[in-house]
């Protein structure tokens, strides 16, 4: 539907209620969400995951969030406080934290269907005609107004974004869908061992991207008969979705990107993909485009004086090769290859950082020598330190080594005082 005029599409996103679930912990990330949930985990250089989902919204034309907090959400909330907390809601706007605060009952949200439920009150004050509920934990770009306008246009109740998937890579991931010619969804499995693969491509198979829009009216009853449910875990793919698509009114919405070429979608879910996804950004010209002035991605970042590159006297070169560098860095008399610097990144001479991605507050003093490392925010890499050279020495002082060779460093590892 990516041919409706605008004036039809931004009608309809006035009249939508986006909910970002937010509370989920991501626990393939290992130490990385010790601390702080999935959608807050730092991304790019610059940003958090939450701010994808969010700028999304806003640049779809939908003006009221709320974000659905739980797990470790301190970080999360003072993210959204201080970057997200300026919409006026006199003017239409708002992005509102809804933590889990048992207001209905005695329990913190169950499954993403009770996160949803538990919040109906505050849905129905705002009146919408279409709910969109949306995963806060993957980095894409979308336009959630032909979503919607599709949503509507094919009669569904609820609607389900998808995308197709290598049958290897959605096994035990994610929801899998079968649909008719008409897009409805004939059958649904919520993370099966064995997808269904494509009546076209049988190396893929239909992945629900976790996102769905729903008739307002229909998604309460829905919740309130899943809450009278005995058995059930109160989850969208687990419960929700298989239970009524015999009702022949749920449809699916392919996914294609943003401009019908490539549909960038990344669950930075694990270790490796976190730390892939974060490469990707690095290279010449990357699928990611984050330098979209038509879209643009949102964040909070302090004010920060321009990152510095110090070339010393004798010879010793401050350069980054295909490196991101944020704000408040100063890389002196070092050396960095295709890494991620965020802010207030310091590396000091006679260093040498490749493939690795810095999260903030970093310091790597004199030569220290790292590869494919994420080292988390606020770590001090003591001189002389070898990280990514050998996986025995990297386990050995604690640090997490992945399947694939890449490095994790906390604070906690290299025992420094732990916070978020
Ligand atoms: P998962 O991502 O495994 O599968 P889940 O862990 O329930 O589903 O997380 C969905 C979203 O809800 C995440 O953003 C998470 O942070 C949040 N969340 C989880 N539990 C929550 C809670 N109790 N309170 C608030 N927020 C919570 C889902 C679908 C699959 C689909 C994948 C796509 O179930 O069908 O394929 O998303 O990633
Ligand atoms: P190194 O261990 O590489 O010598 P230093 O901490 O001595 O690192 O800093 C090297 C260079 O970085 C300094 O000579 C200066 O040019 C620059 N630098 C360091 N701190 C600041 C700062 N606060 N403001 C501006 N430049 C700075």
């Amino acid at each position: 539907m990516a041919n409706q005029p605008s004036r039809y599409i931004s009608n309809l996103t006035r009249k939508t209620y986006a909910l970002i679930l937010a509370g989920g912990r991501g626990s393939r990330l290992y130490e990385l969400t010790n601390w702080r949930a999935k959608p807050a985990l730092y991304f790019g250089g610059k940003f958090r995951i939450i701010d994808f989902p969010l700028s999304n919204c806003i640049n779809s034309g939908i003006r009221n969030v709320g974000v659905v907090t739980q797990y470790k959400s301190h970080s999360l909330i003072r993210h959204l406080v201080r970057g997200w907390g300026h919409f006026k809601k006199e003017l239409g706007e708002s992005v509102e934290i809804l933590p889990a605060s048992q207001r209905f009952s005695d329990n913190w949200y169950e499954g993403t269907a009770d996160a949803v439920f538990q919040n109906i009150d505050i849905i129905r004050d705002e009146l919408p005609k279409y709910v969109l509920v949306l995963s806060g934990d993957h980095i894409y770009k979308m336009d959630y107004g032909n979503l919607i306008a599709q949503h509507v246009e094919s009669g569904a109740k609820m609607t389900v974004s998808c995308m197709p998937v290598p049958l290897e890579e959605a096994a035990g991931q994610f929801g899998v869908m079968s649909v008719d010619e008409n897009l409805k969804i004939n059958g649904f499995e919520e993370k099966p061992e064995n997808p269904t693969p494509l009546p076209n491509d049988p190396t893929k198979c239909l992945a629900s991207m976790g996102n769905y829009v729903f008739d307002t009216d229909f998604l309460f009853d829905q919740l309130k008969t899943d809450s009278e449910t005995s058995g059930s875990d109160r989850d969208f793919g687990k419960d929700i979705i298989p239970s009524i698509i015999e009702e022949g009114a749920v449809y699916a919405y392919e996914f294609k990107g943003d401009d019908d070429t490539v549909a960038y979608w990344r669950d930075v879910g694990t270790l490796d993909s976190f730390w892939q996804a974060n490469m990707e950004l690095v290279e010449p010209v990357p699928a990611l485009n984050l330098y979209d002035k038509k879209w643009p991605i949102w964040t909070y970042q302090e004010q920060l004086p321009p990152a510095k590159f110090v070339w010393e006297e004798d010879n010793r070169r401050g350069t980054a090769i295909n490196s991101v560098v944020s704000g408040g860095c100063i890389i002196s008399g070092a050396t960095l290859r295709r890494s991620l610097c965020f802010s207030n990144v310091r590396v000091h001479s006679y260093s040498e950082v490749e493939d690795s991605v810095l999260l903030p507050d970093v310091e790597v003093e004199r030569h220290c020598r790292i590869r494919k490392a994420i080292i988390d925010r606020g770590c001090v890499i003591s001189e002389g330190t070898i990280i990514g050279h050998s996986r025995e020495d990297d386990l050995a002082r604690g640090f997490r080594v992945t399947e694939k060779g890449v490095v994790l460093v906390t604070r906690e590892m290299l025992g420094l005082k732990v916070g978020y």
